[in-house]
């Protein structure tokens, strides 16, 4: 099989960005092709467009091109899709995106093309949308141009796994589709490349993987609620169980789980088998479990003004986070968002604050957003937070701390005479 020699990644996010870098780097001429111009904008000055430092070194000295023309892959030989695959309302999957990508792709699709999607899809999403949206080029898959699956799995902010050596599942239509995916991954990945049954499997690795953690969440974010009630800490009770060395994996509790994919995922499995006659009750029920921590997390709040005789209506209350998990500036899916609506559906005023989103806070500054609030609500265990000092909160009028992310040292806060409560513990 001759060595396919250029790539096209569609779709330039923190899926695509890397990819495309490593593609690059790893010698095929790459084109990246994005609708956004700003975007196009900043990797042509080599700025990047997500807060990644690994990205942002790549990029000064990549090769890498970008476009927002799809005639670029007249002349691919390799197609990877990374579009984004969101929810819509009542959490329904939406491959608009996708759908607009393969229509386009159609239209300069040249035979002998390799198409690998990597975008999170649910099962069957490859050959009953993709592939016949593809074969309106007047080729067909598997004959003319072939089709591989290779979910996704980049991890934001993660320092250990990146692009490069996180391992791989690949499906394939066919045999030729699957032998020159496993051959293009081998030539750019340095992680494991495990070779999937089918299109369909792939599919379902992801939603698999991601369901787990989604369920584990709401075993621990239950128990949290009912350890609240119960006095026992939850935290010290996971780190205890953990000390089994086999058969359990710690998971921890807190206000709500966001990101672009465990709160997603498993809606898309869920309503492909509600499709086909299968009600995936214990997702579903995980999900309303963990969609409800904000709400939990604001009952909390309520209680500890009720004990020092003052009510939610008109309290003023500062949230502490808006990015999803800590230390990043994703704001997707963000828990602190319902957390926000909920205190303002219940009267009290709110200020939000978030050094790595600033764009969206309330409050420029953290004093500000603290100055004479009478609860903190810590949603991301952002460093910042994490390093508040206590004193200076008594000082400014706090009575309260709710440790959304139990990422707070509770001693520190209870000597300076704050009440502290955090998830289950
Ligand atoms: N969360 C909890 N308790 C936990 C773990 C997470 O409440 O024990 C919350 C986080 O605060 C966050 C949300 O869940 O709001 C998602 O957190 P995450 O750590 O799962 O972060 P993600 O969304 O970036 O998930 C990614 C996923 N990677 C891919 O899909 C490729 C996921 O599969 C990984 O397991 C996860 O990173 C990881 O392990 O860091």
């Amino acid at each position: 099989m001759r060595r396919l020699e250029s790539v096209v990644v569609i779709g330039l996010g923190y899926v695509g960005l890397p990819i495309a870098l490593l593609s690059s780097r790893k010698g095929y001429q790459t084109v990246g092709l994005d609708s956004d111009s700003n975007k196009l904008h900043m990797i042509r000055q080599k700025v990047s467009p997500i807060n990644d430092a690994d990205i942002k070194i790549q990029l000064k000295n990549s090769k890498l091109k970008v476009s927002s023309d799809y005639s670029v892959c007249k002349n691919a030989d390799i197609v990877i899709i990374c579009v984004p695959t969101p929810v819509g309302n009542g959490f329904k999957p939406d491959l608009k995106p996708l759908k607009n990508a393969c229509t386009s792709l159609a239209k300069h699709l040249k035979p002998g093309t390799l198409v690998i999607l990597e975008s999170t899809v649910n099962p069957g999403v490859s050959e009953t949308i993709v592939i016949p949206l593809l074969n309106k080029s007047g080729l067909k898959a598997g004959r003319d141009f072939y089709v591989a699956h290779c979910p996704e799995r980049i991890n934001p902010g993660d320092v250990e796994w990146n692009v490069e050596n996180i391992p791989r599942v690949i499906g394939s239509l066919e045999g030729h589709g699957l032998k020159a995916a496993q051959k293009f991954y081998k030539s750019i990945i340095t992680g494991s490349i495990t070779l999937m049954g089918s299109l369909k499997e792939a599919e379902a690795v992801k939603i698999v993987e991601n369901s787990f953690r989604d369920i584990n969440i709401a075993f621990v974010n239950e128990l949290a609620m009912s350890f609240h009630k119960l006095g026992i800490n939850i935290v010290n009770v996971i780190d205890g169980a953990s000390t089994k060395p086999f058969a359990f994996m710690a998971h921890y509790p807190g206000c709500g789980v966001g990101g672009h994919c465990i709160p997603v995922d498993p809606y898309y499995l869920i309503e492909y088998a509600q499709k086909r006659g299968f009600q995936h009750d214990f997702l579903l029920l995980a999900r309303g479990i963990n969609n409800g921590m904000p709400r939990f997390t604001v009952d909390i709040a309520e209680e500890v003004l009720i004990k020092s005789g003052k009510k939610l209506k008109k309290s003023q209350i500062a949230v502490l986070g808006l990015s999803y998990k800590s230390n990043i500036d994703d704001d997707r899916e963000s828990p602190s968002y319902e957390i926000i609506r909920e205190l303002e559906q219940r009267g009290a005023s709110v200020r939000s604050y978030d050094p790595h989103v600033l764009h969206k806070s309330s409050a420029s500054s953290l004093s500000e957003a603290v100055k004479s609030s009478d609860i903190l609500i810590v949603a991301t265990g952002h460093k910042e937070f994490i390093e508040l000092d206590p004193k200076m909160l008594s000082e400014q009028g706090v009575m309260g701390v709710i440790d959304g992310r139990n990422c707070l040292d509770s001693s520190r806060f209870q000597e300076a005479g704050l009440i502290y409560c955090g998830i289950g513990t």
